[in-house]
């Protein structure tokens, strides 16, 4: 179907879903509606409120309706929404471990004996029957993974406003507290929301300039089971169960509180009526979309029929909390009463000042150790929504500083010790059936929400993602015995909150095994930044299985002799054969190639494993090498079809090599490294956001300020405004008002990818091997219209903290901090200009504009 007909009947469903749901029940006090959206406002906003103090802002002079308009906060396990909304409310809640489903095994046994039958077809270049063969015999049961849910939503009912005037919502990144204000027969009422680490809570505040004006309704609505709503006196609970999914029967329990805490004024607790409930879309109930891919709208159905009210309170603050059964992805005992109880009590201990102090000191902590000016403008002072629609005809670099930085918030918000990694979504996700089921796709997107981690230094934002890896492996251990009879783990192209390692989807699409190791590849960067041995031991063993299982999966390519993986794919590209499954892509041996030098480096700094660690050299060096094109390109695929393919794909997999691998050093690679370019070239610069922020990246590692920026402008495109596309997805590509990249829908590795790539413009790092100092690069592609500006706090490769300021587009002096605790070397280059230091444990080093050294 034509994708514009698509998209506006899916507007016209979203609308018609959204309208049923407004069901007006007792008077103009109680609304109903799902929170993909907020019905608009109804009554007038005037005046004109100032921006911001905080230029760290992202600001607004009218409440969200949209989804992507609302404003999120996170602790790296709980995730609210905000939509700023003048007489209603609703506040999005995740929690990051309620997953559709429970436990499950989806190896497929018959696998193993299709495996050989699949490779010989391969390599008598029968694709198609492979892939057919493949498709029929060797892909997972369930074919699908289980979605990511959302808890539900708080819904808020104020009493009717008339007349809202200066209103402004706003995130400040600064204190991640998402806020909105108005004044209305001369009160002014304020709300903030923010997301605490420390206490695992989520608070609301609700303040007005004069005594007795606080009123409001509390409830709230799931797309998941209800099995009741109740609570104490002064505490909403709802308890509920996870929907089943791809007939895997729903295994968790959960629950959500909110305790209202109020000054002056009534609370009591009531009951309402609930109207029979519309029937459950089919989003709402795990229909699969187009691909089995696109996902349904509609999070919350089910309304809870118990509801506070609050009258003539001189303020309140709301202790939101949930948890879930899931204590592992095997184990689902967990006690969610007990947990939620234990949040709010010891919450509620403490005054609502100490909660946020706690916050901010948590929370800056982090955030603050980087600060970047790209210089500002005129439109640095509208509103961010202004702003994105402004940004292509205007030059407004304070907005490129809020995208990397807001890309900074968001990875704290969703991905801290103890929490689960980000997934597609982060951990802000409003659909009972969301796309790509808001999964961790394995293939490029899981890993580019991880590449800010480190160089913009937040690097305590990756723990889970080893922990995931650690799951992964034990889960990865029986997919490859049972489908390989091999050793080691694999993963392929997917995973989920119950850790599925088996192909999933469709040959063409998970046919892949080298997620596992792509994985533990962007894990070893966070010891190259950091050369943290400890975190090195606890990723050793990741690694060493991933290198056992491709040793006793390579294949001996009949004509050269070399190494390959088989049966396997690039990444969802396909080749000219009409299929996607092929042998030897290039993304895998380049993978390999990484991987298996980070084992053998390992081996030597931990002192184990020499014997495994010769044997997986020996493997390495009779790896299919990278390979040029006739038409000068880098070849995707093992055979030289990139000419007659001429693909335009989002995916750029066999460039891989260059960024955000290793395999190809644009210092010593010259002619790959301009392969890559002309790749790059050939593939365009349109892409879906992630698409985009691998462009970016990409393009900073070949130096080409100019070029980047044309992706940053394509990063930044207003989606909502229609504007440029992506091949295939019709269009929208860029921004939501909320700054949420879009693929289209939202999926936020395009914020991440954005945010790595900013930094990566400015600084750029090779860790130290065996007798080579490490490298770091300063102003490698500054975009032309960045004449000016200053970083500090950027993390480099080989351990060390970078600042530059730069004028006229020319460096104006830098510092560089040796991070560890003893002397180490360094090269600094700057253009063609280099110089070679020793800085001291914990001490810095400042240069000058021509790279001398002040001190
Ligand atoms: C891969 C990509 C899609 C999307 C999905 C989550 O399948 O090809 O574009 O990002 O992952």
């Amino acid at each position: 179907m034509n994708r514009d007909i698509k998209q506006s009947m899916m507007t016209f469903r979203n609308f018609w879903v959204i309208a049923c749901m407004a069901v007006v029940i007792f008077g103009s006090f109680q609304v109903i509606f799902a929170a993909t959206s907020l019905p608009a406002y109804t009554g007038t906003v005037t005046g004109e409120a100032p921006p911001p103090d905080e230029p760290l802002s992202l600001w607004y002079r009218q409440p969200a309706t949209a989804w992507t308009s609302a404003l999120p906060v996170g602790n790296g396990k709980q995730g609210a929404m905000m939509f700023g909304g003048i007489d209603t409310e609703a506040i999005c809640l995740n929690e990051d471990t309620l997953w559709a489903g429970g436990p499950y095994n989806p190896d497929n046994p018959n696998a193993l004996e299709a495996l050989p039958q699949a490779r010989q077809l391969l390599f008598e270049g029968q694709y198609r029957e492979a892939e057919r063969l493949i498709d029929q015999r060797m892909m997972a049961n369930p074919r699908a993974q289980l979605p990511y849910q959302p808890i539900g939503d708080i819904l808020l009912t104020f009493p009717k406003v008339d007349t809202a005037e200066n209103y402004r919502r706003e995130l400040n990144l600064r204190t991640a507290t998402a806020s909105m204000q108005f004044t209305s027969e001369g009160v002014t009422y304020k709300r903030e929301l923010f997301a605490s680490y420390p206490d695992n809570v989520i608070v609301m505040r609700l303040t007005a300039s004069k005594p007795g004006q606080i009123n409001f309704k509390l409830s709230m609505q799931t797309g998941e089971n209800i099995v009741n709503s109740d609570g104490t006196d002064d505490t909403f609970i709802l308890n509920g169960t996870n929907i089943s999914s791809q007939n895997i029967a729903g295994a968790l329990k959960f629950q959500s509180r909110a305790k209202i805490i109020h000054t002056g004024g009534t609370l009591t607790k009531g009951t309402r009526e609930i109207p029979t409930p519309p029937a459950p879309s089919a989003g709402a109930r795990g229909r699969r979309g187009r691909g089995g891919n696109r996902g349904g709208r509609g999070g919350g159905s089910n309304q809870s029929t118990s509801e506070y009210s609050l009258e003539g309170a001189d303020s309140a603050v709301i202790l939101i909390a949930s948890a879930t059964s899931y204590k592992k992805f095997d184990d689902v005992t967990g006690d969610p009463d007990a947990l939620a109880s234990a949040i709010i009590k010891k919450a509620s201990a403490k005054s609502y000042d100490t909660l946020l102090k706690d916050h901010l000191e948590d929370y800056q902590n982090i955030f603050n150790r980087v600060s970047l000016d790209l210089g500002t403008s005129e439109d640095a002072k509208l509103p961010t929504d202004q702003q994105i629609r402004n940004f292509p005809q205007s030059n407004n670099p304070a907005l490129v500083t809020l995208y990397f930085q807001y890309g900074r918030f968001l990875l704290i918000g969703s991905s801290r010790p103890g929490s689960q990694p980000a997934n597609l979504q982060g951990v802000w996700n409003s659909d009972t059936n969301p796309s790509w089921g808001s999964k961790y796709t394995i293939n490029i997107n899981a890993e580019m929400n991880y590449w800010p981690t480190d160089n913009t230094n937040i690097g305590e934002c990756i723990e889970p993602l080893m922990a995931m890896v650690e799951d992964l492996q034990v889960k990865g251990a029986k997919t490859a015995k049972t489908m390989y009879d091999a050793r080691g783990w694999v993963a392929h192209h997917n995973t989920d909150g119950w850790r599925a390692t088996a192909p999933i989807d469709g040959a063409q699409f998970g046919m892949w095994p080298l997620g596992g190791v792509w994985l533990c590849n962007t894990l070893w960067d966070h010891y190259e930044f950091t050369q943290d041995k400890n975190f090195l031991k606890r990723l050793y063993p990741a690694m060493k299985g991933a290198g056992e299982f491709f040793l006793d999966t390579l294949v001996e390519e009949p004509k050269t002799k070399t190494l390959v993986t088989s049966p396997s794919l690039s990444p969802e590209v396909p080749h000219p054969q009409n299929a996607s499954v092929c042998f030897g892509p290039t993304i895998d041996q380049q993978l390999l190639r990484d991987m298996f030098a980070h084992i053998i480096e390992a081996s030597k700094i931990l002192g184990v494993d020499e014997d495994f660690s010769k044997e997986i050299a020996e493997t390495r060096a009779k790896l299919a090498p990278n390979k040029i094109s006739e038409g000068g390109v880098l070849q995707e695929w093992f055979e030289d079809w990139d000419m007659i393919s001429r693909n335009r794909n989002r995916h750029v997999s066999h460039l891989y090599g260059l960024y955000p691998g290793q395999d190809i050093s644009y210092y010593t690679d010259k002619e790959l490294s301009e392969a890559v370019r002309q790749s790059l070239i050939m593939r365009g610069d349109n892409a879906t956001g992630w698409g985009l922020g691998w462009r970016l990246n990409l393009w900073a590692r070949l130096h080409d300020g100019e070029h980047a920026y044309i992706i940053v402008r394509n990063l930044l495109n207003d989606a909502e405004g229609g504007g440029r596309g992506g091949r295939g997805f019709g269009g929208g590509s860029g921004v939501y008002s909320n700054l949420f990249d879009s693929h289209p829908p939202f999926q936020i590795d395009g914020n991440f990818g954005g945010t790595a790539g900013i930094a990566e413009l400015l600084v750029q790092s090779v860790a130290p091997r065996d007798d080579k100092a490490a490298l770091i690069e300063l102003l490698p592609a500054l975009p032309p219209l960045w004449s000016k500006g200053k970083v500090s706090g950027l993390l480099a490769r080989g351990g060390f903290e970078v600042g530059l300021s730069w004028t006229d587009g020319k460096l104006a002096g830098a510092e560089i901090k040796n991070t560890g605790s003893s002397s180490k070397s360094v090269d600094v280059l700057l253009g063609d200009k280099k110089v070679s230091l020793t800085i001291d444990g914990g001490k810095t080093r400042s240069l000058d504009a021509q790279l001398s050294n002040v001190n």
